[in-house]
């Protein structure tokens, strides 16, 4: 018999849809919405509204309710049994957060199935707009709150991030800051995913520990809300934060609404949402401590799960609790794909097969060539002043110029995930560069590690799918393994496996400390 649960995921640009017959372990629906396509009168670009200071991102709720309508309707139209759903769950793109007043919890508590989720909820809004992950403005209130709890690695070690402007703390200061009416007038908020499973739920539902600590006002350690993070936040928060709970907790069954508009089962269970991260970790299917995934894209992520709460002292990384109970690590390099490209401009080379010619040209430790390519201010290590930097390498050499940004990406992603004490036994890669081979030895000699590909559509979807079965599962079936949930979904593509070859391992082993030693010299030319 079939067994379906439906993923959400709601990100920058879209929202989605997966559909898993955990019976027979197939995905069996996928759609796509593009906000800026699919709701054009709230015209946002990529999903963001317009705004005069480029700093500034923002989005709309209102659309990304009008979007879970919408896609309720496609799956409706599309003839997907929403009858048999037994539980759905989602994914947020992390950090942004809904403000919502004190008529809110009323409204979502009897939504009127005659009318649209919009005109049910126009006017629950304390703040017409929501401040996302890609707006970089809240400098000075990262800097306050930092402060506030004692600095970098104390932030880092109390919150599992130090303070970062995306982060949803210091986006509620600066609200705070900027419109003390409004907030005053705020009875609650919520994160984007905590939000949607809101509307979901018919009532105001709690963040889970994942996206949680995306925030900088969680106790890492303790998974409840840190009272001087609050403090240091702004007056009167914890009255206005949902409970924080585990990402697996069943918060009741779909509200009315659903059940009336669309048919959806009345029975379906509504667990709380998590982080976009923390819902590809599962989607990747890296459930065990110490299982790695490398996405390969426009920046370049390094994400994996940990036992044991490990936090950054520099930090340059972020710890989030994991849906499965665990930790989970997420480290961005900005300078990805688009480094890469700049680089294969430059030297006017065709094509990828084209680059990987030249980096074969050239040894593992590259002569002692090393390249810095922040060609865009960098995350990590914290580059606020772009510029690439050469060491020991004659621009005018190609070969050596495509080997050293290969090189210098993934050293910088040794070096700057060493904080995580985690040694892997493989390393899973995905994203659009991941089918780059010379790139991909390049990672399994530098990591010292042997590199799978993966390629899983809408990870983040698939990975809070996965989550509500394994939530229903609990609750109704015993005590399910996350392995047994993942198994069938996320599988490596066969013959994917790139061995390092212990010559050039340990060429790296000794060449990544002249590359630290080169990064040291550059950060200490920039920062002076
Ligand atoms: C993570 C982050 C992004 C968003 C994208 O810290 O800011 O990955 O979650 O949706």
């Amino acid at each position: 018999m079939a067994k379906l649960f439906l993923g959400l995921d709601s990100s920058t640009q879209s929202l989605s849809a997966v559909v898993i017959d955990y019976g027979s372990r197939k995905v069996v629906y996928e759609k796509s919405l593009n906000f800026d396509r699919a709701l054009p009168q709230y015209k946002t670009q990529n999903g963001v509204l317009p705004h005069p200071d480029p700093l500034v991102k923002r989005s709309s709720p209102l659309l990304w309710t009008d979007a879970l309508d919408l896609i309720f309707a496609e799956m409706k139209k599309d003839g997907v049994a929403l009858g048999d759903i037994l539980a759905i769950s989602g994914s947020g793109q992390q950090h942004g957060s809904v403000y919502l007043n004190s008529r809110a919890a009323g409204a979502l508590a009897s939504l009127n199935p005659e009318k649209s989720l919009v005109e049910n909820l126009n006017g629950i809004f304390s703040r017409q707009t929501a401040p996302i992950w890609m707006d970089s403005s809240t400098a000075a209130e990262c800097a306050e709150i930092r402060k506030a709890l004692g600095g970098i690695k104390a932030t880092a070690q109390k919150t599992g991030s130090d303070t970062f402007e995306r982060f949803t703390g210091p986006q509620i200061r600066k609200f705070y800051k900027t419109e003390p009416e409004a907030y005053a007038k705020t009875a609650s908020v919520a994160l984007v995913s905590s939000y949607m499973a809101s509307l979901l739920a018919g009532k105001i539902v709690p963040i889970d520990h994942g996206d949680g600590a995306g925030m900088n006002l969680m106790d890492i350690k303790k998974k409840v809300w840190l009272p001087a993070a609050l403090k240091a936040t702004a007056p009167d928060l914890d009255g206005k934060l949902p409970p924080v709970v585990a990402s697996s907790t069943l918060v009741g069954t779909v509200s009315p609404y659903f059940v009336k508009k669309f048919d959806v089962n009345p029975a379906a269970q509504i667990q709380v949402w998590s982080g976009d991260n923390p819902c590809s970790v599962i989607g990747l299917g890296l459930i065990k401590a110490g299982q790695v995934a490398i996405s390969l894209g426009t920046s370049d992520t390094f994400f994996g799960s940990m036992k044991k709460c490990q936090t950054d002292d520099h930090g340059e990384g972020h710890v989030f609790g994991s849906p499965n109970g665990d930790y989970m690590t997420l480290i961005c390099f900005k300078n990805g794909s688009l480094a890469r490209e700049k680089i294969r401009e430059q030297y006017s080379i065709k094509g990828w097969i084209e680059f990987g010619k030249q980096v074969a040209a050239t040894p593992p430790g590259n002569n002692g060539g090393i390249l810095l390519p922040w060609f865009e201010a960098e995350i990590v290590p914290r580059v606020n002043r772009p510029g690439v930097h050469r060491f020991d390498l004659d621009e005018k050499n190609v070969a050596a110029n495509c080997r050293a940004i290969f090189e210098a990406q993934m050293m910088s992603m040794r070096l700057h995930s060493q904080w995580m004490k985690v040694s892997p036994e493989q390393i899973f890669a995905t994203g659009g560069a991941s089918n780059d081979a010379a790139l991909l030895q390049v990672l399994a000699d530098v990591m010292n590690c042997k590199v799978l590909r993966i390629e899983v559509s809408k990870s983040a979807a698939l990975g809070a799918a996965l989550r509500a079965a394994h939530g229903w599962l609990a609750a109704n079936d015993g005590k399910p393994k996350w392995e047994d949930v993942v198994a069938g979904f996320c599988n490596p593509i066969p013959n994917s496996e790139v061995r390092p070859d212990p010559k050039a391992a340990a060429v790296y082993d000794r060449f990544v400390e002249k590359y630290a030693a080169c990064e040291r010299k550059a950060l200490e030319q920039i920062r002076a």
